[in-house]
């Protein structure tokens, strides 16, 4: 989501007053009679200040998409980033100010146009008090639209029509290593957890057709409401996006976290999400025993082992995948005519 670029209210406000400093030197060049001059110049500033500040209050109302009807999946994802209560107060706030400035606008043309001229320089000087106290008031509220820019500047752009795994798991599983081996996609992977902290998308192309894969940050075995804002991404991505749940156990706990912790996990997520799951065991390149595993693997429905690092089974998964995807192609082809049949 890309939203305009924000000035803190200083910004604001000095390029405001000095484009009517500007506007108003202009003027006193121009042929207006003398005795008019005075008034027309401290009207001229208040405007030229006032619009500044109204178009771009207005330009950043009108370019920050509307919230409501964003996908369901943007919504949470901004909820989970900056709070949506928040953006909204914040949007309100500088709407506000808008309405205020246009109304001192209104104010003090007015007031300097029944003056008399020697008092139009210090009616003036009253309205700068009066709009500079109004932007200041919504320095908080610029400041975290700035903060929000920042945060949704890389919000990822989803193919809804697409296809969807979600790669889950604990952190420093392998979870990115693998949308690295299934798709084109160059994911941070680093040895510690919490590397991945968004949403990263690749795309595994097949023949006809692609499969969009997403990449999540990693979660604890915790209930939600203890889970922090990185791990609540990975869910708004299940929640909103997954058509199959790709669940990710390091099988040589060099992860750092136990199996039982893992299997946990899995359990926890199989019970909230009621969509088809692979269970995959990773880094099998790291395991002498394979019999410990065992005691997890023929826990779950079809295991696939493999070691992403080494390229080991991983070919396995990929024709897994395109699979479930026909599977899923062919339903919906059918579904379609059926309805087509039906009338
Ligand atoms: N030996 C071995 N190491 C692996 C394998 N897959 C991943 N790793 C290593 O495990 C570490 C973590 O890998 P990542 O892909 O960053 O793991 P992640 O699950 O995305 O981690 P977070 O983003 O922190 O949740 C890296 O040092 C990888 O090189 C594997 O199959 N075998
Ligand atoms: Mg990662």
């Amino acid at each position: 989501m890309r939203l305009p670029p924000i000035p803190t209210s200083e910004e604001l406000l000095n390029k405001a007053f000095s484009r009517a400093r500007k506007a108003a030197s202009a003027a006193r060049t121009s042929r207006i009679p003398s005795q008019k001059k005075a008034k027309t110049i401290e009207i001229i500033r208040i405007q030229t200040a006032c619009n500044i500040i109204k178009d771009k209050l207005k330009l950043i109302i009108e370019r920050t998409p509307d919230i409501e009807s964003l996908p369901e999946f943007y919504q949470d994802y901004i909820d989970v980033t900056v709070g949506i209560d928040p953006l909204k107060k914040s949007l309100g706030a500088i709407n506000w100010a808008a309405g205020i400035i246009s109304q001192l606008e209104r104010e003090y043309r007015r007031r300097i146009t029944k003056s008399r001229p020697s008092l139009a320089s210090s009616i003036r000087k009253e309205a700068y008090g009066r709009i500079s106290s109004v932007i200041k008031k919504i320095g908080d509220d610029l400041d975290f639209l700035d903060f929000t820019r920042n945060k949704l500047k890389n919000m990822p752009t989803v193919d809804f029509d697409a296809f969807t795994v979600v790669i889950a798991g604990f952190p420093n599983v392998g979870k990115s290593t693998i949308l690295r081996r299934l798709t084109g996609a160059k994911p941070k992977v680093a040895e510690y957890p919490f590397t991945t902290k968004g949403i990263q998308i690749g795309y595994l192309e097949m023949k006809w057709n692609k499969i969009q894969v997403i990449d999540t940050p990693g979660l604890l075995d915790r209930p939600i409401d203890e889970m922090n804002n990185i791990e609540l991404k990975a869910m708004v991505a299940l929640e909103n996006l997954a058509d199959i749940i790709l669940f990710i156990f390091d099988a040589s706990e060099t992860c750092g976290y136990p199996m039982e912790s893992q299997y946990n996990l899995f359990k926890d997520l199989k019970r909230i999400f009621r969509i088809p799951f692979i269970c995959v065991f990773n880094k099998i390149d790291l395991i002498e025993n394979i019999k410990y595993i065992k005691k997890y693997t023929i826990k779950v429905e079809d295991p696939i082992l493999i070691s992403a690092l080494e390229d080991e089974g991983v070919s396995r998964l990929i024709k897994r995948l395109e699979g479930l995807h026909e599977k899923k192609a062919r339903k919906t082809f059918q579904h379609a005519g059926k309805k087509k049949i039906n009338g």
